[in-house]
C-alpha cells in the first residue's frame, strides 16, 4: 500500500524534529520511505500565540494495515516527546498524520482517512503536491484541483 504522512512540529527545534521523524519513518517495520517533500515553514492554524510550524509530507510503501501504521506513528510521536494536551490545535513537538492510505476511505474511532482537514490545509496540500503532482483523492478529485482553491497563506519551502 502507498500511504502519505503529514509531518508537523513547532516545538523543541522543529526542523530537527521533522528530519528525525523522516528517519524514524524509514525505520518502521514492513515499510519503506519512498519520498519526502521539502520542509516548509507555515503560520499556525488554530491558536495564534504559538510558534510557526515546520511541515512536510512523506510517501511510504507499507504492508502494515492502516491501524498498524497508526500505532507505529504514535510510537514515533511518543519517542519524540509528544504530550497529549487538551488544547485543540495547540503546539506539539511532533504530529504524524495519515493523510491517505492507498485509495481507502476509513472511518473508525481511531482513524479518519483521508485526513479530515487536509483539503483546506496549505501546509499539507503544497508539500503533497511537490511529491505527488498527479495524485487523486479516493473520490476521484485531483490534488491539483483542490490546490486551486487553497491560498498559500505565507507557506514557504525551506532550502538547504
Ligand atoms: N497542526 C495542527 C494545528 N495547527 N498549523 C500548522 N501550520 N501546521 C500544522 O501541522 C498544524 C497547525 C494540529 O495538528
Ligand atoms: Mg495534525
Ligand atoms: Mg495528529
Amino acid at each position: 500500500m502507498i500511504s502519505y504522512i503529514g509531518i508537523g512540529s513547532n516545538q523543541a527545534q522543529p526542523i530537527e524534529q521533522a528530519k528525525q521523524a523522516m528517519t524514524a519513518l524509514s525505520n518502521i517495520k514492513d515499510t519503506q520511505l519512498l519520498m519526502c517533500s521539502s520542509l516548509y515553514r507555515s503560520a499556525p492554524m488554530g491558536p495564534q500565540d504559538q510558534p510557526d510550524y515546520i511541515n512536510a509530507v512523506a510517501k511510504l510503501e507499507t504492508t502494515l494495515s492502516a491501524l498498524e501504521l497508526l500505532d507505529a506513528l504514535q510510537v514515533i510521536e511518543q519517542e519524540q516527546g509528544r504530550e497529549r494536551k487538551a488544547l485543540r490545535w495547540g503546539p506539539r513537538t511532533l504530529d504524524l498524520d495519515i493523510l491517505l492510505y492507498a485509495d481507502q476511505v476509513i472511518e473508525n474511532e481511531r482513524l479518519t482517512v483521508p485526513h479530515y482537514g487536509m483539503k483546506e490545509r496549505e501546509f499539507v496540500l503544497y508539500p503533497l503536491f511537490e511529491i505527488a503532482p498527479t495524485l487523486k483523492m479516493p473520490n476521484g478529485t485531483s490534488l491539483i484541483e483542490i490546490l486551486k482553491h487553497c491560498d498559500k497563506n505565507g507557506l514557504t519551502a525551506i532550502t538547504g
